[in-house]
């Protein structure tokens, strides 16, 4: 595989209508998953993806697995717990703001993922291990395998590529800020959110923010600016790359993972840092088009046509 990613997936359950919970009727079944989002995304953009995860032995875990395995992701590696439960959310959509996310995650199947469960040789052949600050959240035994993965992925020259995602209901800053740091400081490639990266850094500004994590080892950073694109440091060039303004966004949720896609996409491809970022603001753009965390990203063609680089005739 060229990258491999793991952690939690769930089910998502999206309401038809827009307004309070308690008033949705009817639901749209999807999937969601910061991890599983990224390889479906590097998958259509023609990459070979693995991801594992944890599932229950139920119909939700097999929901989940046909749909990531119908999107061509390799799936050889994901595992069952037959006294858990495969976790869910549920969106609230209200027409002002991005969506209000409730999670029935507790000690769900993925929450015990561990150390073991880790196929080293399969993480030791990638060219990328892509993680979030997702899993480690979720338990003790799942933030060891995190570490243990980063471990193995090192000692192979497994390029390690990082999203923080944090995820407030999940654990509190507290707790997540010197975990988030230090997996930060053993990746190659951090890719982080301004305002993720002020609550991790405290510092402002997203070319402060690029030496913080360069002083702390990074070799790339990437500090997504949402609809203004991102700004991208390594050790030989840095620059502000503009983002694709979209008029009508149907959901934020996804475009950080959509970015992280479209970015290792064009690093695989060994395009320039300046590139792989427009990738990346490309495929992020796109999943906002889209309700749903993973149903707008584009194949390799239909980013070409978006970012204007071909012509692409579908008739
Ligand atoms: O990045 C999008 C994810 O946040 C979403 O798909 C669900 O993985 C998820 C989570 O834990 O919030």
């Amino acid at each position: 595989m060229e990258v491999v990613t793991f952690g939690e997936s769930m089910v998502l359950f999206y309401p038809d209508a827009t307004g309070p919970l308690r008033y949705a009727t009817s639901f749209r079944k999807t999937i969601a998953g910061a991890e599983s989002n990224v390889a479906i995304a590097m998958a259509r953009l023609g990459h070979s993806v693995g991801w594992f995860s944890k599932l229950g032995e139920d119909e939700f875990g097999r929901y989940i697995l046909s749909v990531i395995r119908g999107e061509g992701v390799d799936v050889s590696r994901v595992l069952t717990d037959s006294n858990r439960n495969t976790g869910l959310l549920f969106k609230e959509r209200f027409g002002f703001s991005n969506p209000n996310i409730y999670y029935y995650r507790k000690d769900s199947a993925a929450s015990r993922l561990s150390p073991e469960d880790l196929d080293a040789s399969y993480i030791s052949k990638a060219k990328v291990l892509h993680i979030t600050g997702i899993t480690p959240a979720l338990s003790t035994p799942a933030q060891e395998a995190v570490f243990e993965a980063i471990r193995i992925a090192k000692e192979n020259n497994v390029i390690v590529s990082f999203d923080p995602n944090i995820r407030l209901k999940l654990w509190d800053i507290e707790t997540a800020k010197p975990v988030l740091l230090e997996i930060a400081s053993k990746a190659d490639i951090l890719l982080i959110g301004e305002d993720e990266g002020e609550l991790l850094a405290g510092t402002n500004g997203p070319e402060e923010l690029a030496k913080t994590f360069m002083s702390m080892g990074c070799t790339t950073v990437v500090v997504k600016l949402g609809k203004r694109g991102c700004y991208v440091e390594n050790t030989d060039t840095k620059d502000y790359i503009e983002g694709y303004l979209i008029e009508k966004v149907e959901d934020t949720v996804g475009a950080g993972d959509g970015f992280a896609a479209g970015f290792l996409s064009g690093i695989l491809r060994g395009l320039s840092l300046q590139e792989a970022a427009e990738y990346g603001n490309g495929v992020g753009a796109m999943a906002t088009l889209v309700s749903g965390d993973m149903e707008g990203f584009p194949t390799y063609n239909q980013l070409m046509t978006f970012i204007g680089k071909r012509g692409y005739i579908d008739r």
